[in-house]
């Protein structure tokens, strides 16, 4: 399996790479064959990433190739992890990022149509992730758009989080706590649907100014709360995302799970826009959106809200691809 990891001289590949050589991605019989894709600048750190790799002495890693040339990068790749984008710097626009990060998944998508396996799975990380992964699939363009997804895992495993320390249980006793809409700060993350082994989610933690003031601004600001803390945005628990978003979409899960896929119409969301939706991993790479989640009347002011910032970035990137 020829797995390329971008943005691989960055502090999420670090904690990611050993993840992926151990086998806890695709499997302990699964053989990996890295290839690690940065910019020119961050070839010096690569091979250092690279030099460690091969230290581990990972049974199951095969071969490790470096390259900052986006056509090798993605020659015969089996599996594609995003991670490199450009970085919001300050006094930065929105908008600016998004024409930025845009030419980048161009470029990438357009890589991968014409050097990868047919059969390639796509996981886009790098941020704003959901618009990304929709730029990416418009120039991958043979690709089909069930095999692109984003993150949005680690909203989730947030969310889950929260709740089970809250409850003093542990997170694997808690389901469907689900993250809807955008990987920003618009991102809707909802208790209605939640439970966990012992039943519904008590009341109190479906109480709308208990929503409003504590849970939903802890979920959305976690990032931030991160960056502030560590000085340094999350790296550890993104990597961690990015192995169960993986696991889940290629072994397969009975959990539903947060994943950031092409909208089919579902739940009312436009077609083509990359939305963080319930799904379904039976394995192999295949995954469906679990249609029958309601929102509560709470949840539509921010469903619309997430819904219509995705719209407009969409519309942006779109007009800066083509004027
Ligand atoms: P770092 O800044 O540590 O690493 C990014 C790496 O990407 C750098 O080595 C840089 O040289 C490289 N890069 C930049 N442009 C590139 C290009 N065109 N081709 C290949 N490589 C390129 O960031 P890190 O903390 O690793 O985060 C990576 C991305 O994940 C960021 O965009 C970040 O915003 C995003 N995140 C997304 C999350 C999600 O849930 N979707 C959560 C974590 C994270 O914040």
């Amino acid at each position: 399996m020829r797995v390329t990891v971008t943005g691989a001289a960055g502090q999420i590949a670090y904690c990611l790479l050993p993840l992926l050589a151990r086998g806890d991605v695709f499997g302990y019989e699964q053989p990996i064959e890295l290839v690690l894709l940065d910019i020119e600048q961050a070839q010096t750190s690569l091979q250092g990433v690279a030099m460690e790799l091969e230290d581990g002495a990972y049974p199951l890693l095969t071969a490790i190739h470096c390259t900052s040339d986006v056509n090798k990068a993605f020659v015969e790749a089996d599996v594609a992890i995003l991670l490199g984008a450009f970085p919001r710097k300050l006094g930065m626009e929105r908008r600016d990022l998004l024409v930025k990060n845009a030419a980048i998944f161009k470029e990438q998508g357009e890589a991968i149509r014409k050097h990868a396996k047919e059969h390639i799975r796509i996981l886009v990380v790098g941020n704003p992730a959901n618009t990304n992964a929709a730029v990416l699939a418009q120039y991958a363009s043979n690709i089909d758009k069930k095999q692109i997804t984003a993150l949005s895992r680690l909203d989730q495993n947030r969310a889950t989080s929260f709740v089970a320390k809250k409850l003093k249980i542990s997170p694997e006793e808690v389901k469907n706590v689900f993250v809807w809409g955008n990987h920003s700060n618009t991102q809707y993350p909802d208790l209605f649907n939640g439970v966990t082994n012992r039943g519904p989610l008590p009341d109190w933690l479906r109480d709308e100014k208990f929503l409003r003031d504590e849970f939903i601004p802890v979920i959305q600001e976690r990032g931030a709360a991160v960056i502030k803390a560590r000085k340094l945005s999350s790296a550890m628990s993104a990597a961690n995302a990015v192995k169960d978003h993986l696991r889940d979409w290629f072994l397969g899960t009975q959990d539903i799970v947060n994943m950031v896929v092409c909208s089919d119409g579902s739940y009312g969301i436009k077609k083509g826009i990359f939305f963080s939706f319930p799904c379904y991993c039976p394995g192999n790479g295949t995954f469906e959106i679990v249609p029958h989640f309601p929102w509560s009347s709470f949840g539509e002011p921010w469903i619309e809200r997430t819904k219509k910032e995705l719209y407009e970035e969409w519309e942006q990137a779109f007009t800066a691809l083509f004027p």
